[in-house]
């Protein structure tokens, strides 16, 4: 999509810090870390929210979450986890809306959030 920012970070037309990318999804550094390590996963086709998935997106968010474990583990996250997280429109503090989780890791995270 044209005024996306994540779109134009998964075309390369904007630089981002990747760590993994295959056909569907990539992952790349949070610009604004909120823990030592704070990653952003997205699919690379344009869904704005979880309510605007459709069946064919199911092989890219399936890759997402086998994506977040292959690059945490490599990361070193495996012993100790990660946080996976989605913020949903207005509520849940969504900026972006291109659908991507934050993978999280690195220290002792709370709950419930807040
Ligand atoms: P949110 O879930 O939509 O609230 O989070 C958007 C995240 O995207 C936020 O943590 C930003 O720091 C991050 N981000 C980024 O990594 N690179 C960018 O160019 C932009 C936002 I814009």
């Amino acid at each position: 999509m044209q005024d996306c920012i994540f779109c134009k970070i998964a075309s390369k037309e904007i630089p981002a810090e990747v760590v993994y990318e295959d056909d569907y999804v990539m992952a790349f550094e949070d610009i604004h870390p909120a823990a030592p390590i704070h990653l952003v996963l997205i699919p690379k086709r344009h869904i704005p929210t979880f309510f605007d998935i459709k069946d064919e997106d199911e092989a890219a968010l399936g890759r997402l979450q086998q994506a977040a474990a292959r690059v945490a583990a490599k990361l070193g996250l495996e012993e100790k986890g990660f946080r996976l997280v989605s913020n949903c429109k207005e509520d849940a503090g969504q900026l972006v809306f291109h659908l991507h989780y934050h993978l999280l890791g690195g220290r002792p995270f709370q709950w419930p959030p807040g």
